[in-house]
C-alpha cells in the first residue's frame, strides 16, 4: 500500500524484522566469530562511509562515478529512455543523477533499508526533477521482498559502488536472481564492481592514513553500545583489513588488544588477545569472474566498461 510523501510515494511492503540483539549473538556465538557488514550503517557510520567516499586511498567512488559520466550515453541507448529505473541501496545521489539525467526514466524506484534516508533523498530528487515520479520502497535484503508491480514497460534496475562484493559469492548469486525476476524478461541491470589488483593498492585503501576506514569499523562497537546495553569497550579492539588473495576479498576485522570479557545484553563473550571479530568481506573480481556469477544468476553480460588503470568495472546485464 502506497502511502504519499510529500513528493513521493512510500511503499514498505513487508513487515521488516528488528533482529538486531539476536543477530548480534549469534554472530558473535561463532568461531571466528563475524557480525554482518549491514549493521556498520547506523548516522555516524553513514557519515564515515560518505568520508571513505572521498579518501584519496579509496578509488572505486570517484571512478566509478568517472566512468557513469563518460559513458552515460550508452546507458541510455541500451536501457531506453522512459524506462521504470529500480536503485538498490540507495546510498549515493550523486550517482543516480548522473544515470536520471542521461535516462529520464519515468518512474524511479529506490530501494533501501533506512526510512529516513530514503525518505529525505528521495524528496529532495523529486524537487530537483519534477518529472519524475519517485516510489520509494524500504526494503531489507536479507529478509524475503517484494516491490509493487508497475505493469508493462522496460525495467531495470542501478546497484553501484560494488556493494555486491559485500555478500558472500552465493548470497550474491541470489540477490542477483532476485534482481533478475524484479527486472522480468527483457529487462537489464547496471552493476558496479571492484575488480581484482594488487595486494598493495587494494589494502592502502582499507587502511587509510587518516583512520577513517578504522573509526567506520570500531564505529559498529558504538552502534551495539548504543541499540543493546552492554560494557563492550571500544578502546580494547583495533582496526585491521588484509586482502585474502586466494578468496579475492578484502577482509575487515576488530582485533581484540588484550585478553578480555564484556558482556551485551545477557550473554557474556570471551576474547583472547589477537583474536578478531570478523566484520566485512569485499569481494573484488576479474570481469570474467563476474560474468560467471551473473549466468549463474540468469543474467548474460552484454556489455562492460572499464577504466584505463584496470580498477573498477561497470557491467550492463540483461535477463
Ligand atoms: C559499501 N561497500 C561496497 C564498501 C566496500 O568497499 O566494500 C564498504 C567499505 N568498507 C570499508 N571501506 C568501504
Amino acid at each position: 500500500q502506497a502511502v504519499k510523501k510529500e513528493r513521493i510515494y512510500y511503499y514498505e511492503q513487508h513487515k521488516i524484522v528488528d533482529n538486531f540483539a539476536q543477530e548480534i549473538h549469534s554472530g558473535l556465538s561463532q568461531t571466528p566469530k563475524r557480525l554482518s557488514p549491514k549493521h556498520f550503517y547506523d548516522q555516524k557510520g553513514s557519515e564515515l562511509f560518505d568520508q571513505i567516499c572521498q579518501l584519496e586511498e579509496y578509488y572505486p567512488t570517484r571512478t566509478e562515478i568517472a566512468l557513469l559520466t563518460e559513458h552515460a550515453n550508452d546507458f541510455s541507448q541500451l536501457m531506453g529512455e522512459q524506462s521504470i529505473l529500480f536503485e538498490l541501496g540507495s546510498g549515493s545521489s550523486l550517482k543516480i543523477r548522473i544515470l536520471l539525467e542521461a535516462l529520464k526514466p519515468s518512474r524511479y524506484v529506490p530501494m533501501d533499508i533506512s526510512k529516513e534516508h530514503l525518505i529525505a533523498s528521495s524528496n529532495q530528487l523529486a524537487k530537483d526533477y519534477p518529472w519524475l515520479e519517485v516510489h520509494a520502497n524500504r526494503v531489507d535484503y536479507s529478509q524475503p521482498w517484494e516491490v509493487p508491480d508497475f505493469g508493462p514497460g522496460r525495467y531495470n534496475a542501478f546497484f553501484p559502488g560494488s556493494s555486491i562484493g559485500n555478500f558472500e559469492p552465493q548470497a550474491a548469486v541470489k540477490l542477483l536472481q532476485q534482481i533478475a525476476q524484479l527486472v522480468g524478461r527483457q529487462g537489464g541491470l547496471l552493476i558496479g564492481v571492484d575488480l581484482k589488483k594488487d595486494k598493495q593498492r587494494l589494502e592502502a585503501a582499507y587502511n587509510d592514513k587518516k583512520g577513517v576506514t578504522a573509526a567506520f569499523n570500531l564505529n559498529l562497537l558504538h552502534h551495539i553500545n548504543s541499540r543493546i546495553d552492554s560494557d563492550l569497550d571500544a578502546t580494547n579492539f583495533s582496526h585491521t583489513a588484509i586482502y585474502n588473495e586466494p578468496l579475492g576479498r578484502i577482509e575487515m576485522h576488530l582485533v581484540s588488544q588484550c585478553s578480555q570479557s564484556f558482556r551485551i545484553g545477557e550473554h557474556c563473550y570471551r576474547m583472547q588477545k589477537g583474536e578478531t571479530i570478523h566484520t566485512e568481506s569485499s569481494y573484488k573480481y576479474a570481469v570474467k569472474e563476474f560474468h560467471q556469477l551473473a549466468k549463474l544468476a540468469g543474467f548474460y553480460p552484454e556489455k562492460v566498461w572499464t577504466d584505463t588503470e584496470q580498477l573498477f568495472s561497470i557491467h550492463y546485464l540483461k535477463v
